[in-house]
């Protein structure tokens, strides 16, 4: 599909969700599997792998740097790791696609190679904001440099030595503390990382399981330069976030009851599963267990009559990337919900918070979106419409399991980034009840 092409999503209305299966392998492990894989001592070798445009996109890059990479083959890779230090320049820029978490992980991992190397998206990633890792990467002694307004392309230039810094999150994230531990890998000193409220720690937890020595006190996650990897392998769970689409979607379809296998349940990313219990879903947690220090577990759902909510601050960070489908449970809730300190959903693919809410309302949703987060009176029925996605794969699911409850079709532009986190998106929610085809449009 050419880039001017539109992939259209059609979703008939109703329905209900039915069966045991398996959604792809999480986005946020995969990127950090190939990462961390590539600069071990050994070989890597990961099940269960990603195999969407963002992952590869990571995957990809580090060919391009130098390393071997085997697959990825019904989700199995195999890196030959080069070690700390063997990465090589690449002979392009690296293209990263969609992908935020590649660039602004990347971006931490590259700065102390001593390497000169560029890093470009596409034009969702070219809007997004990186000053947030540049500055404190400069702050560390790095030469990443931005566009004037502070977006990629961002041209990594070579230093000599980078410093250990202690530095204090100014927004809850991930990305933003990965990036700086992973170039405090490289910094001398003890790089230390303070942050406003818990994110997902699949960085620190894979650092633990390749023998790197990560600390954390209270909100501080420490560690220090010039340690060494040790090749690993990696069992990537399903991911909670593309997995989010289908627990809203069978708490919403009257006489739902599935049940997804192998859900990664980190505490940091359940957020979604929390807070759709606050709401009255009905949700099994069953088979509790840990992989490759991950816990997992199979989900059963079923459908439940939900009500409005105010969402609790704290569990914003745990759920950030699942609002999209939980602003579709809401709709569907009985009462008002309201979601307040959630400005970071704004610089995220899309602006999450007004896509949503046009695209809601276009659909008869009675929501009001605020700087910081929405207010969605539930119980209004949906309308057949057509809603524009942006780009963004999480608006095109979240759109399409809105039919479920929707009176008439629901017509979904711009979808192709489906592939980017959840390739086979459309037949796996087709198998399991969801009526939905794709056209491409000129
Ligand atoms: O990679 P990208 O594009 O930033 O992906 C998103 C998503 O919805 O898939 C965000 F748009 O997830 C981020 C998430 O929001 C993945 C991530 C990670 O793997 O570290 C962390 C979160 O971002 P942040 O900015 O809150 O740290």
């Amino acid at each position: 599909m050419s880039s001017t092409e539109n992939m259209v999503f059609h979703v008939q209305p109703g329905g209900a969700l039915k069966g045991t299966f398996r959604v792809p392998g999480d986005k946020s492990i995969s990127h950090r599997s190939i990462m961390l894989g590539s600069l071990a001592e050994g070989v890597t070798h990961i099940t269960g792998f990603l195999e969407g445009e963002d992952s590869l996109a990571t995957l990809k890059a580090f060919r391009s740097l130098g390393v071997t990479i085997e697959g990825p083959e019904q989700g199995r890779v195999t890196i030959q790791g080069v070690g700390m230090h063997g990465l090589k320049a690449p002979q392009v820029s690296l293209d990263l696609g969609n992908s935020g978490t590649s660039m602004r992980l990347l971006s931490g991992l590259l700065a102390g190679q001593g390497l000169e190397i560029t890093l470009v998206g596409d034009s969702s990633l070219s809007g997004r904001p990186m000053r947030r890792v540049t500055d404190p990467l400069s702050k560390m002694g790095a030469a990443v440099e931005t566009t004037e307004s502070g977006t990629a392309p961002l041209t990594i230039h070579p230093v000599n030595a980078l410093k250990a810094i202690d530095y204090e999150l100014p927004v809850a994230s991930a990305q933003i503390k990965s990036c700086l531990l992973l170039a405090g890998l490289y910094a001398e000193g003890e790089t230390r990382v303070t942050e406003p409220a818990p994110t997902r720690d699949h960085t620190e937890r894979m650092l633990r399981g390749f023998g790197y020595s990560v600390q954390k006190q209270d909100s501080t996650i420490s560690l220090k330069g010039g340690g060494k990897l040790t090749a690993c392998d990696i069992d990537v769970p399903a991911d909670i976030s593309s997995a989010a689409f289908f627990l809203v979607g069978a708490s919403i379809a009257p006489d739902s009851d599935i049940v997804l296998q192998h859900v990664g349940i980190n505490p940091t990313r359940d957020g979604v599963i929390t807070i759709l219990k606050l709401m009255g879903a009905d949700i099994e947690v069953m088979h509790r267990r840990e992989v490759g220090g991950e816990p997992v577990a199979d989900l059963r759902v079923r459908s439940a009559k939900l009500h409005g909510i105010d969402i609790p601050e704290e569990q914003v960070p745990l759920a950030i990337d699942e609002f999209p489908a939980l602003f579709v449970a809401a709709v569907c809730a009985e009462g008002v919900t309201r979601l307040t300190g959630a400005e970071e959903l704004r610089v995220k693919e899309s602006d999450r918070i007004q896509v949503m809410a046009d695209g809601l309302k276009a659909l008869g949703a009675d929501v009001t979106p605020t700087p910081d987060g929405i207010v969605i009176e539930g119980g209004v029925p949906l309308q057949t419409g057509r809603v524009n996605s942006h780009g963004d794969h999480r608006i095109a699911m979240a759109f399409a399991i809105a039919a479920l409850r929707a009176q008439g079709e629901i017509l979904i532009d711009d979808c192709s980034n489906v592939n980017t986190s959840f390739p086979g998106f459309t037949e796996l929610a087709s198998g399991a009840g969801l009526v939905i085809s794709t056209s491409v449009e000129n």
